[in-house]
């Protein structure tokens, strides 16, 4: 195996033996043989748009698998192998498609979009077909950036399409990026030019996103959070799929369970629509990587909607369950949703009923719902703090948490920064300064939450927006500095948004991907101005210049 999709990889270069996420050698070596399966695919899907012939189950299976390869979403070995088989039927299906439509197959497709074998024999053919089968390490780095942009735009585009949002120039955008991925004729420039447009992909889908769930659920709004616990059995929900949760708290009315959120599921409680259900009590625990011992102490079952999930103990992997992308090999599954019906969460609930409440590990309250709305809604207040002085600079610190040492950075810079600034966040990095009290200015919190990684998006909206009210040219000239945390590929996409709306300077840490080459990285260095992180004192003295 070679894996170096997160900023976990092993000794910052990849996992070879094992995942330090906990992913398996054969597990690896699937989902690479998926993603290429992906390809070929693609190879054919463009060929079909460009006859006409736009294919919904194929737009469909490859944001589904691509979303199923992003880091801690699933290690279930069976899982995979059933994708493959599923993709190669589907891509012969395409190909058939185009040969009805009056299309010439071409003689010299890459094996791609030609190979087949049974299941038995994935592993073997997923050995040749891995990361490090493109040998130029400027085209293999600007290719994994691309693919992992693109799991990143997946992801997102699943969540919409959950809630009936979808828009098909987001799937042309993601196979014929996927499909130029083997292309060894295809210059650098080109992929580079690629990975930029990933980035304009990543502003469509989230806003997309953002539209789904704010129609949906309404504009989420300043919410004071309970991290406490009640005495009731109950069931705790984490990763990002909002469909999810609706549905459990539906099924749960009446019934003496209480539902509470984990990690990123946290700015649930920020939307309207959540705030109706009694039973809906708060968030338990932060971020993901303290599953192992959060969900011990949880004492109810789990269930884990999207990433990141973490190999489980045994001393709760009874009560997990996942649903939708994500599996691990003995954990329950809940099924997809039967046309026009919901998820059925009545296994959770009959043995929610049977388990102790909570072990209260946490009293409290967080606040958030900064989202564009609300963060607009206080505008005025938020333009006088700056003319007045009163704030001085904002800090981007959105993305992911992370298990690694090193991330005490974060929370250490949080605390460092001067009591005049203000801290936008979305994501799960947010778990590391999201509970030290760092007060407000003149009633405005110094830790913003907008939401969900995807959310970052907002904070997007409100630069953008103090751009035209203080009536500069560039977003660069605004009070904002970003000094974003990376972990998976949604926090890749995240940046590339960014990138692509012009922002510079990013710092990103806690280390640079090790999917970047020198060159790509000068790339990036030259023209956007990217820098890593050092330490905090350093750091600030760069930011506050
Ligand atoms: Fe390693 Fe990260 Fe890949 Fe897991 S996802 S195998 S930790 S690089
Ligand atoms: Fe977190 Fe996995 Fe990235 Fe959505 S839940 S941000 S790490």
């Amino acid at each position: 195996m070679f894996c170096f999709q997160c900023q976990e990889t092993a000794k910052g270069t990849g996992c070879t033996i094992k995942g330090v996420c906990g992913k398996t050698e054969n597990v690896a070596n699937l989902q690479d043989l998926l993603i290429y399966t992906l390809k070929g695919i693609s190879v054919f899907a463009v060929q079909a748009r460009e006859l006409g012939i736009v294919k919904p189950e194929i737009n469909k299976f490859i944001m589904e698998s691509l979303f199923t390869t992003i880091t801690n979403a699933n290690f279930d070995r069976s899982r995979i192998v059933a994708r493959i088989e599923e993709g190669l039927k589907l891509r012969d299906e395409l190909k058939q498609a185009i040969i009805k439509a009056g299309g010439t197959i071409a003689a010299d497709l890459h094996d791609a979009a030609t190979w087949t074998a049974p299941a038995g024999e994935f592993e073997q053919k997923a050995a040749s077909v891995g990361v490090l089968a493109t040998e130029n390490e400027d085209v293999r780095s600007l290719r994994e950036l691309l693919t992992y942009g693109l799991k990143g735009i997946a992801a997102y585009a699943e969540h919409a399409y959950t809630l009936a949002y979808k828009d098909d120039g987001i799937f042309a955008f993601i196979e014929k990026a996927l499909a130029a991925t083997l292309d060894n004729t295809l210059p650098a420039d080109a992929l580079v030019g690629l990975v930029l447009e990933a980035g304009k992909y990543g502003v469509e889908v989230m806003a997309l996103l953002d539209k789904a769930n704010t129609t949906t659920y309404g504009n989420p709004e300043l919410t004071k959070v309970n991290i406490g616990v009640r005495n009731n059995p109950a069931i705790l929900i984490s990763g990002h799929d909002l469909k999810d949760l609706e549905e459990l708290l539906i099924q749960t009315q009446g019934t003496g369970v209480d539902v509470y959120t984990h990690g990123e599921m946290l700015p649930a409680h920020y939307y309207p629509a959540f705030k109706k259900y009694e039973n809906f009590v708060g968030n338990y625990g932060n971020a993901w990587y303290k599953q192992d011992k959060e969900f011990e102490s949880f004492n109810g079952p789990i269930v884990l909607t999207t990433n990141c999930l973490i190999p489980p103990k045994d001393s709760y992997k009874d009560r997990l369950y996942t649903t939708g992308v994500v599996g691990f090999e003995g954990v329950k599954h809940i099924p997809e949703r039967a046309d026009g019906q919901t998820k059925d969460f009545s296994a959770i609930i009959a043995q929610a009923k049977k388990c102790p409440p909570p072990t209260e590990i946490e009293t409290g309250e967080i606040v958030g719902g900064f989202a564009h709305n609300q963060v607009l809604a206080l505008a005025d207040k938020v333009v006088e703090a700056v003319k007045s002085g009163a704030i001085k600079r904002f800090f981007v610190m959105a993305g992911c948490d992370g298990r690694m040492k090193n991330r005490d950075y974060y929370a250490n810079f949080a605390e460092a920064l001067p009591k005049d600034t203000v801290i936008l966040t979305a994501g799960c990095a947010k778990y590391k300064y999201n509970k030290l009290n760092l007060g407000d200015i003149g009633g405005i919190p110094r830790v913003l939450d907008a939401g969900q990684c995807n959310d970052s998006y907002s904070l997007a909206v409100i630069a953008l927006k103090l751009k035209e009210v203080f009536g500069l040219e560039d977003v660069n000239q605004l009070p904002i500095s970003y000094n974003i945390a990376w972990y998976e590929q949604k926090a890749v996409i995240v940046l590339l948004a960014l990138l692509y709306l012009g922002v510079k300077n990013i710092h990103l840490g806690p280390t640079l991907p090790a999917f970047l080459s020198p060159n790509v990285a000068k790339v990036l260095v030259e023209n956007f101005g990217i820098a890593g992180i050092t330490n905090v004192e350093d750091d600030l003295k760069i930011f506050l210049g």
